[in-house]
């Protein structure tokens, strides 16, 4: 199937964006910010045998109504024929790559499938849109979803001329997928740019991510739904941003004259425990009555400490962020503790189901 929501009518928009990873944080906040510029937007999204599009559903529209911005399309990056299709169909002027198997821990569980997804995916991303630009006649912007990760063990601060020493294999898939795309821009002059983003987080982060993580435990243990939150490593220290902030960032990237890299961060960093020690206080608790280590959420490599410095951004792209960690800490966890009080009242009147999978990440 096409488009899941209805016939796409090309002539009715302006420009045309094609997002993969669209169903994931990232790609809701971007397909919104898009939307809001007008763009016809386009994502691609897996068959799963429940629905995957939480994230979208405030941007989805009935079927029969005309005129719609956003249109999805089955696909998947590891299939290289359904990108070529899809490109073909939807005749985008921009392409996000934003789609990953993104769970560094995971990554060392599922090496070739993360490899697949994030490498070599990536490549036949590039591939297909290479072949179709010839086809079509026309240059497509494209936008590669890269990662602090890539820096790894490399020290602080972390900005564009740093070198990569990648700690995971979802680091090191990410490095071979900037390279992909620096090479496709030299080889073949592409517009392909890398935001080299740092972590950003959101009331969409994925659960298994140690923010939400710890702002869903929180506020759940706040409202008696939940007595102990298990974690890892403490100590390791991440430039936290917001997402809503950073997509705005990728856009930017595609708007200049010159496909350029660029870091993507605040320039501030905080330990995870530094994370859980605003998160708990906000709610009035000490996180020290309710947390324990398990030795189950430690990475076999790990990357100690992020702190990017993203003067390129400010100079050449305009671009700040807006939220900063305590405001980000605080729009988390007012909307978990809404989510908390929903499962409290389900949970009062017999329907509560139980927490999903917390325990995974
Ligand atoms: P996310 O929430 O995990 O979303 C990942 C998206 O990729 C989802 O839509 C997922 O679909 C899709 N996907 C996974 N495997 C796929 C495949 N084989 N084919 C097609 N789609 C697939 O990630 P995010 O936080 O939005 O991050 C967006 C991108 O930026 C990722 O590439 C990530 O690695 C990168 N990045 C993220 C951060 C960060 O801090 N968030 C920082 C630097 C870079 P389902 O919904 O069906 O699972
Ligand atoms: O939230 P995390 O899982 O994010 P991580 O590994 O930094 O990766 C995220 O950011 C990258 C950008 O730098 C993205 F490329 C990537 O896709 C993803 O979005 O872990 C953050 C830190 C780690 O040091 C981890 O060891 O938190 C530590 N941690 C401690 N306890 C934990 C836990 N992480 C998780 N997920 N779960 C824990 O229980």
């Amino acid at each position: 199937m096409d488009n899941i929501i209805n016939k796409t009518d090309n002539s009715l928009r302006g420009k045309r964006a094609l997002i993969t990873g669209i169903t994931g944080q990232d790609g809701s906040y971007l397909a919104e910010f898009l939307i809001s510029q007008g763009y016809q937007v386009h994502g691609i999204i897996r068959r799963t045998s429940i629905f995957n599009t939480d994230r979208i559903d405030h941007l989805y529209q009935d079927p029969h109504q005309s005129n719609l911005p956003l249109y999805l399309h089955y696909g998947d990056l590891t299939d290289g024929t359904g990108l070529r299709r899809i490109l073909q169909r939807v005749e985008p002027d921009e392409v996000y790559n934003l789609a990953a198997q993104s769970h560094v821990k995971v990554s060392f569980e599922q090496p070739e499938y993360t490899a697949d997804t994030v490498a070599m995916g990536t490549l036949r991303l590039l591939e297909a849109l290479r072949d179709y630009m010839e086809v079509a006649g026309k240059q497509v912007r494209m936008y590669q979803a890269a990662s602090s990760e890539m820096f790894g063990a490399s020290p602080p601060p972390q900005n564009e001329s740093t070198p990569f020493y990648p700690r995971s294999p979802y680091a090191v898939s990410k490095v071979a997928a900037y390279w992909y795309a620096k090479n496709y821009r030299e080889a073949y002059g592409m517009f392909v740019a890398s935001g080299i983003l740092f972590n950003h987080e959101s009331p969409r982060r994925g659960e298994t991510f140690v923010t939400r993580k710890i702002s869903r435990a929180a506020t759940r243990i706040k409202m008696g739904l939940q007595d102990r939150l298990y974690l890892g490593n403490l100590d390791a220290k991440r430039d936290w941003g917001f997402a809503g902030d950073y997509v705005k960032a990728m856009w930017l990237m595609l708007q200049q004259d010159e496909p350029e890299d660029f870091v993507i961060c605040t320039g501030e960093s905080h330990s995870v425990r530094e994370f859980l020690e605003e998160c708990f206080s906000y709610l009035d608790l000490r996180w020290q009555d309710y947390v324990s280590i398990d030795q189950r959420y430690f990475r076999p490599s790990e990357v100690d400490y992020l702190q990017g410095d993203a003067s390129r951004a400010r100079e050449k792209l305009g671009w700040s962020p807006q939220v900063n960690f305590k405001e980000l800490v605080k729009m988390m966890v007012d909307h978990d503790f809404d989510l908390a009080r929903q499962e409290k009242i389900l949970q009062d009147a017999g329907h509560y189901k139980g927490i999903r999978g917390i325990a995974y990440g």
